[in-house]
């Protein structure tokens, strides 16, 4: 970091602070990965035992899935709201402590996870029981992300007030929903960690309601979801367009999508819980419709963000119906993992609608199809847009050039190849019926499992590919920040314009506070009687079991 920070500026010291942290993580996870991948396919590793795996597991699942997110998340929101607002940060201390605090927690965190003392797997489901140290860990990285949102609050607040009428740039529009919704869902797993989980590993409790625990966990579980994918649809809408060499193709379809996942992205947890008992069929129809309606703004995003291309493949010279996608800058590292994100998610989102079906969940809860389905989504469309996001930063924060360009350019193509072959073969064996998070899925050579070894062998071929294209992401950054050159021509932070400008006024989709009260309205409505229901029956409370 000290290189990379010394060239840059102060404010950049931020996010390239939250970068190095988000990167070291994915690193270390990513090495874990290529094990469990070969694992599966039950191939004879040294040292390879069941401890090792599911410590393996939590590691690689807490590293990717919530330290590289959030870290990526909060340094990449500074960005939007020091840049898109064009005015400095209002907090810049309280910043750097939230920085520190959520950093302490995943060093807690991480500790117990990797002395095997919190072999819990990323979701922590109870009686599963782990190191106090790791739910403390895990209650200070969320401490430390509402410090994140109080600074990017309060920014948007400072810039409102100097422009009163005036709707706010795109990116920050979106980083603000994805802030609301953070402030929506963390109250939940914070009660669940704070008012259960710590008392009862602590040994203050003797015993914990999984149900309850689960419930919690998920009204947080899937708004987590959207609050990795929102930060990347703003790279979708505000970054890629120019770097495509064309415009937005509608402003105020951006808005809408991400008023949409305000409003929608938390009354849908039990399409998590189907399969559990205690919470009635009729609530979970309820979710399940709401779940429907929230595909509706990622349908408008791929709409949109295709159009946009068109407009770029046009303004660069294409013709015909399909001329254009040969016009598009396909040598460009942001372009191409964006591009290839979204191809991604096309299979991710259609996997999702599956999911959400009631009946067809039964076919595939639990299974390696699940797998399947989440590396497509976080572990791509998400994941690979933020390292084509960091290979743009990076110069632009640092005033550096990239190191090992020709890595970056070839890195998105083997992520999308490697995770094609990983996340394909998972969703076939997840159909034939193989289990999600087991240590090696050949069970002694049973005939059932014998059928499902050549797709594990793919996903095993898969993994090795994904982490030849980890390790070149690591090297890119890692070079740039230490010993990339001085650029001579230092590349600003820029936002794509819409093909029509917006109207100087706001409209109802710049009505944050009204867009909050209904997405808490609609949060009562979906949890108030199930919860209030799983409190008043009689309970059944579940000991720890250290695994
Ligand atoms: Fe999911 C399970 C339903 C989206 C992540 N999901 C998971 C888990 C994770 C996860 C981590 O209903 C596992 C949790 C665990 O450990 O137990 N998911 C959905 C639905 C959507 C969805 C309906 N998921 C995501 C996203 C994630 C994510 C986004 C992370 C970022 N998911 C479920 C359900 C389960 C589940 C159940 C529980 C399963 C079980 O039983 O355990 C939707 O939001 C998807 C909407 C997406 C689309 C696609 C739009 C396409 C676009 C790109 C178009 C671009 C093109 C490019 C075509 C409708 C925007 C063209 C290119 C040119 C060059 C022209
Ligand atoms: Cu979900």
């Amino acid at each position: 970091m000290s290189a990379g920070a010394a060239a840059a500026g102060r404010w950049e010291r931020l996010p390239i602070a939250h970068l190095v942290v988000a990167v070291a993580a994915f690193g270390v996870a990513a090495m874990m990965a290529v094990m469990q991948a070969l694992s599966r396919a039950d191939l004879q590793l040294p040292a390879r035992t069941a401890q090792i795996y599911y410590l393996s597991v939590t590691a690689h699942g807490v590293l990717m899935a919530l330290v590289f997110t959030t870290f990526f998340i909060m340094g990449f929101g500074y960005v939007v709201a020091r840049s898109a607002l064009e005015q400095p940060l209002a907090g810049e201390s309280l910043a750097w402590v939230s920085f520190f605090v959520a950093l302490a927690g995943t060093l807690a965190a991480a500790w117990a996870i990797l002395t095997g003392q919190a072999s819990v797997l990323y979701t922590f489901y109870p009686p599963l029981q782990a190191h106090p140290a790791f739910y403390i860990g895990l209650a200070l990285v969320i401490v430390g992300s509402w410090g994140w949102c109080a600074v990017m609050i309060r920014s948007y607040r400072a810039w409102s007030r100097a422009h009163p009428t005036t709707p706010v740039p795109l990116a920050m529009h979106g980083m603000m929903a994805t802030v609301i919704l953070w402030c929506l869902c963390t109250p939940g797993v914070a009660v669940e960690v704070v008012g259960l989980l710590i008392p009862w590993s602590l040994g203050w409790v003797k015993t914990v309601d999984p149900i309850l625990a689960r419930t919690l966990f998920w009204y947080f579980g899937h708004p987590l979801v959207y609050f990795w994918l929102l930060p990347a649809y703003v790279a979708w809408y505000s970054i890629l367009p120019r770097e495509a060499g064309g415009k937005l193709f509608s402003d105020l379809l951006g808005r809408m999508v991400f008023v949409l996942f305000i409003l929608l992205s938390t009354p849908v947890g039990f399409h998590h819980q189907f399969m559990d008992p205690g919470i009635h069929a009729g609530w979970k129809l309820f979710h399940t419709i709401n779940t429907y309606a929230i595909l509706f703004p990622s349908f408008v995003t791929a709409f949109t963000i295709v159009a946009s291309l068109e407009v770029a493949g046009r303004m660069r010279g294409g013709r015909g119906l399909l001329g254009w996608v040969a016009k598009l800058p396909w040598g460009q590292p942001l372009f191409t993992a964006v591009v290839l994100s979204m191809l991604t998610f096309t299979l991710g989102g259609f996997g999702g609608a599956i999911n959400a079906a009631f009946a067809m969940n039964a076919m595939i809860h639990n299974t390696a199809w699940v797998q399947g389905h989440f590396h497509l989504t976080v572990g791509t469309a998400v994941a690979l847009t933020f390292m084509g996001l960091s290979y743009w930063l990076l110069p632009r924060l640092t005033g550096k050039e990239l190191r090992f360009p020709a890595f970056a350019q070839v890195q998105p193509w083997l992520w999308f190849g490697g995770m094609m072959m990983f996340s394909l073969s998972n969703h076939v064996t997840g159909l034939m019926g193989m289990p999600r998070r087991v240590y090696e899925a050949s069970y002694e050579g049973a005939s059932a499992a014998a059928a499902w070894a050549p797709w594990t062998a793919v996903s095993a071929a898969g993994g090795v590919i994904l982490f030849v294209s980890a390790m070149s992401f690591v090297l890119v950054v890692a070079g740039t920040l230490l010993w990339g050159k001085p650029a001579k021509s230092p590349a600003p932070i820029e936002w794509a314009e819409p093909l029509e400008p917006l109207a100087p006024r706001r409209t109802l989709w710049d009505r944050f506070g009204l867009w909050t009260v209904l997405a808490i309205v609609l949060i009562v409505l979906a949890y108030g009687y199930p919860i209030g229901s799983i409190l008043m029956m009689h309970r059944f409370g579940s000991p720890g079991i250290r695994p």
